[in-house]
């Protein structure tokens, strides 16, 4: 068992920096000693601060004296509930290839252990302001005998386990072994989000990705405490989701993307597998079927859906609203009611996206009573109704969200919706839309929302974003990420990181915790953490990186893995690659 570690350092939570150099001149003995201490403080003072977490916890109490040092024997003892189970394996695997450790996983109270994951019914308490969100709420502890993490659910603790991880230092995200010491700075922190619906959106339509690809970004999501993944599954350009009742849908619709690639679909059992990875992170995902509009793809696989019964040609570009299925005749409604029924019997949530934008060949009572038909179809399911703002004239049905995705924060139709029970989702065009470009110079996206920097991510409050429509309304925030021009999975990460722990903040944190100046430095430190799991990002100019020269690294960690600057090149189909 090794030493338990001194922690009796300098009040301060910085980073480890050197020596304090006093004008007394002590005996040579007391120097020893002294030395000796400092070397151990130096050791066990960690290179981040509580306070560096993204996004920022509600409450944050260091405790510099109580920094934790993980021992060679430490080890994961956890509430006996198999949820809370899964958690402390799921940390277990998170910090075994970096530390090296063995970390074995046993029930509390058998034996203590050196991180205990704890559910209790009482504690946290969860405060009078906070409502269904209480459910998310974990508080972590650390002193020098090791880290607790307590909440009502798995899935407070998982958060919990989240913040820990971007406690320890930077090399913890390596996928190999690295020699150090795993220090953890002393303290509590008490937290749980701001917004209840937080996410992201996946275009898996315009070009498709893996599953391997998904479970990535829902990885990405995790980390920054996101707890939705919208994946728009259909669109003009591709069909990605097998249904058995019309086969053609994946079988012909799935083979087209834009600029002309092999596209694909998932299967039930992929889809599964995206389901249940995103379950065990504490993420739900959102299926999308976009309707009546961006329906190319299906049309090509059944002409009889189509207006005039006559298959167009697939579809491969970049354009939007030509497209829709026949509102007049009934074989579409039981098209949809086949489609979003086996959707629904594959997907746990409890939403069903039913798209609705840019349908603007179906128009005014064709669209509505459309719209309202679906509704209806969605909600004989026992679904919740999600759909683009453009859905907000139809008829209020039960729960229904609607997804803003305006540039303009003054939209009647949308307050007078809410005003008849309408929740929202904010993803406002120019601030939340990830597949807009950074910069003029940026190798992949578009502008027509703007440009969209850390800043412009970060810089805007989804309380009082809408003219007349109150706090309340607005269930969260999601960020969404089209991909017209993003074919790879290192384009997605490029365009996602560093701008959705920024969004990710946004939901999260409460507004008296937020602010730019301690955001930027707080993310700084996530470009080692990315580094070293091989992640791509935007190396943006707005945030201080540490430079290579900074102590990121801990004792005896390889250098960190060089970002490689993203080059534009262009491929045979025209588009923009990062490579
Ligand atoms: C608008 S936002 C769309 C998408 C495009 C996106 C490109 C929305 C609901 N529809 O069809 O992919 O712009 O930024």
């Amino acid at each position: 068992m090794p030493a338990t570690p001194t922690t009796d350092g300098p009040a301060t939570d910085g980073p480890a920096t050197g020596f304090v150099v006093t004008g007394v001149e002590p005996a040579a003995a007391e120097l020893a000693g002294s030395a000796a201490g400092a070397a151990e403080r130096l050791l066990t003072r960690p290179p981040v601060g509580l306070g560096d977490v993204v996004p920022a916890p509600a409450s944050v109490r260091p405790q510099p004296a109580a920094n934790f040092a993980l021992p060679a024997d430490a080890a994961v003892r956890v509430s006996a509930d198999p949820a809370a189970r899964d958690v402390a394996e799921h940390l277990a695997e998170l910090l075994r290839p970096a530390t090296g450790l063995p970390l074995p996983v046993a029930d509390l109270p058998t034996i203590p252990g050196t991180l205990m994951l704890t559910l209790s019914a009482t504690a946290p308490r969860p405060s009078a302001a906070v409502r269904e969100w209480a459910a998310e709420e974990y508080r972590l502890d650390v002193d020098v005998d090791g880290v607790r993490i307590t909440a009502g659910t798995a899935t407070g603790l998982f958060h919990g386990v989240q913040t820990l991880r971007q406690l320890l230092p930077a090399a913890v995200e390596s996928r190999t072994t690295v020699a150090g010491r795993w220090v953890v700075p002393g303290g509590t922190i008490v937290d749980r989000p701001h917004f209840p619906y937080r996410g992201a959106m996946l275009d898996v339509a315009r070009h498709f990705f893996t599953v391997d690809d998904v479970c990535r970004v829902i990885d990405h999501l995790a980390r920054y405490k996101l707890n939705h993944l919208h994946l728009h599954l259909t669109d003009d350009q591709g069909w990605r989701i097998a249904v058995d009742s019309w086969p053609r849908l994946a079988t012909v619709g799935g083979r087209t993307e834009v600029g002309g690639g092999p596209g694909g679909w998932y299967t039930a059992a992929d889809y599964r597998r995206i389901v249940g990875y995103a379950a065990r992170r504490h993420v739900t995902v959102v299926p999308e079927v976009d309707l009546p509009g961006h329906t190319n793809a299906a049309l090509v696989a059944y002409p009889e859906l189509a207006p005039g019964k006559v298959a167009p040609p697939p579809y491969t570009g970049t354009e939007v609203g030509f497209s829709y299925v026949d509102p007049t005749d009934e074989r579409t409604y039981d098209f949809v009611a086949d489609v979003l029924g086996e959707v629904a019997a594959l997907t746990p949530g409890p939403w069903l996206h039913i798209g609705g934008d840019e349908a603007y060949k179906v128009k005014g009572a064709a669209y509505t009573g459309f719209v309202e038909r679906v509704q209806q179809i969605v909600a004989g399911l026992g679904r919740t109704v999600v759909g683009w703002h453009q859905i907000a004239p139809a008829d209020q049905v039960d729960g229904r969200v609607l997804q803003w995705w305006g540039t303009d924060g003054d939209d009647p139709t949308v307050a007078e919706a809410v005003r008849r029970g309408a929740r929202l989702i904010l993803s406002p065009g120019n601030h939340a839309y990830l597949d807009m470009k950074y910069a003029p110079d940026t190798p992949l996206g578009h502008d027509w929302a703007g440009l969209i920097d850390v800043h412009r991510a970060y810089h805007w409050d989804p309380a009082t974003h809408l003219t007349g429509v109150p706090a309340e309304a607005v269930l969260g925030v999601e960020a969404p990420l089209w991909t017209e021009s993003v074919t790879s999975l290192a384009e997605i990460e490029f365009l996602l990181l560093p701008r959705l722990p920024a969004l990710a903040e946004v939901a999260w944190s409460a507004p008296s915790t937020r602010s730019w100046a301690g955001f930027r430095e707080r993310l700084a430190g996530h470009g080692p953490r990315w580094q070293a799991a091989g992640i791509t990002f935007h190396p943006s100019p707005e945030i201080p990186w540490p430079r290579p020269s900074d102590n990121v690294r801990i004792a005896g960690s390889p250098p960190p893995a060089r970002q490689p600057r993203p080059r534009s090149v262009t491929s045979g189909q025209g588009q923009t690659k990062i490579t």
